[in-house]
């Protein structure tokens, strides 16, 4: 039946009618009353056959790279970023031991060409881990930030005795630096709280740039600089699954201080560390953001029976359990043409395909239920159309207009396969072509291959110089 549905979104024509037309955000955007055209017309009116996603590459995982699983050969969970400063897109796969301790990294370029390996083995990451990539040190060159499980130290899955941090030279893949610092190495937990280890590029000591990391380990969030210094620790009160902080939380300069906080859900923290708020706001804090919402200025979202909040911990608005009773992913970004942005997408029915889209005064603008995925996790905006025009939502390799209309199937990915908690599409919005919206980087860790998808119109366009900014390094995958 869904086959069925993509067909008829291939089919669309585009809207021509300037009557139904009108400008909302400085973007024209079309309205026709037909169920069928009413997808944004950024910039003027465009032929939907050339906005329509093509497959621009599928580049196979070198095999060098994989390893054998149940469901055939994989390669484990992909990053993306520019390693050989070339102005192109590299990509890095990774495996690990105890389900979250990275022992095998490979870097390849677009083309499939490896560009180096390091360590061996492993298996799929339980959940996207502790790898990352970025000029951690300013330096204009990349580096790949991660966390390295020891062979020679032994220790239980649940604790991180065995665990080094590593800086490593993004085109080589050398270490540059290493370090134990005492307060990752007595870090410990179970279960989901436990392996959602992320690391979170951050610019915690305003240096202009984003040089220092958080990353959040169980009950405690670590922050620790470029040369692998912890600058500080906070520790959360809450453990108890369904009512504990998120399990990824993010980061952004909510107070505007050229320094970045870090909002858990449940804590926002200042860049160094002092909790500006703590609350337990809602049960089932899975998702968080830091994103413009009234009059630009910067909130705190946290999913857990939908709140928006500010700096200071007032809360500006909160959609309530009734609307919101398990809010598994929130997404924010300017998806519905017919109002002013930004919405609030969210996932509000823990691993389902039901969604709502929140306005700024809180009136749900709609609901609609997007394709079944495995895990039905992996939600994400992207700014097809580029920055200023209405996002789309991906999910499970399908996009949605922000009204919950079928945008389009992206072609030529293979179905599903492997465990489904991690067997589906993750998706990395990133500009990779000269057109102003963002490309799909697309993979299944249990699978052996990493796609893009661009617009039709883009494809036999000249590449751009890639260049990642967070929604590459800081990528957010799930919640
Ligand atoms: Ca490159
Ligand atoms: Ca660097
Ligand atoms: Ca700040």
């Amino acid at each position: 039946m869904f086959r069925r549905a993509v067909a008829k979104a291939a089919s669309l024509t585009p809207c021509r009618r300037s009557a139904s037309t009108r400008k909302v955000s400085g973007i024209w955007t079309c309205f026709c009353s037909g169920l069928t055209d009413r997808f944004s017309c950024p910039g003027g009116f465009v032929d939907m056959n050339d906005v329509l996603p093509v497959l621009y590459r599928k580049i196979a995982i070198p095999a060098a790279f994989l390893i054998d699983g149940p469901a055939g050969a994989y390669g484990g969970d992909i990053r993306l970023g520019d390693l050989t400063g070339d102005g192109r897109p590299d990509f890095l796969v990774y495996r690990t031991r105890h389900g979250t301790k990275p022992c095998f990294l490979g870097a390849f370029d677009i083309d499939g060409q490896v560009l180096w390996q390091s360590g061996a083995g492993g298996r799929q990451p339980v959940r996207p881990g502790p790898v990352a990539i970025h000029d951690i040190d300013g330096d204009g060159e990349t580096e790949v930030v991660c966390f390295r499980q020891d062979p020679g130290v032994p220790s239980p899955s649940g604790e991180m005795r065995d665990v080094l941090v590593q800086v490593l030279d993004g085109r080589t893949g050398a270490v540059r630096n290493e370090a134990r610092p005492p307060e990752i190495a007595a870090c410990r937990g179970e279960g989901s709280d436990w392996v959602h280890q992320r690391i979170l590029v951050a610019d915690l000591r305003g240096s202009g740039a984003p040089r220092d990391f958080v990353v959040k380990l169980g009950d405690t969030v670590v922050a620790v600089n470029e040369r692998i210094e912890v600058l500080w620790t906070y520790r959360s009160p809450w453990r108890e699954y369904g009512r504990c902080p998120a399990y990824i939380p993010c980061v952004g300069d909510i107070d505007a201080d050229g320094k970045d906080e870090v909002n858990g859900g449940y804590f926002l923290l200042d860049h160094d560390g002092t909790p500006l708020w703590e609350r337990r706001l809602g049960d089932h804090m899975d998702s968080v953001a830091i994103a413009e919402w009234d009059d630009g200025r910067l909130r705190a979202f946290c999913s857990g029976f939908g709140h928006v909040v500010d700096h200071a911990g007032h809360v500006i608005l909160k959609l309530g359990e009734e609307l919101v009773p398990h809010g598994q992913e929130l997404r924010v970004a300017h998806f519905d043409p017919s109002v002013p942005g930004p919405q609030m997408a969210i996932r509000y029915r823990g691993h389902t395909p039901h969604v709502l889209v929140a306005g700024r005064s809180g009136e749900v603008l709609s609901r609609f239920t997007l394709n079944e995925s495995p895990n039905n996790t992996g939600m994400e905006a992207v700014y097809w159309h580029g920055p200023d025009a209405p996002a789309l939502l991906f999910n499970g390799g399908v996009l949605w207009t922000g009204r919950g209309e079928l945008y389009a199937e992206l072609p030529g990915l293979p179905e599903p396969k492997g465990n489904p908690r991690q067997g589906w599409h993750h998706c990395i919005p990133a500009r990779i072509h000269g057109g102003p919206g963002e490309d799909l980087v697309v993979y299944n860790p249990w699978d052996a291959a990493v796609y893009i998808f661009t617009r039709a119109s883009d494809a036999n366009a000249a590449a751009d110089t890639f260049k990642a900014g967070p929604r590459q390094y800081n990528a957010r995958l799930m919640d």
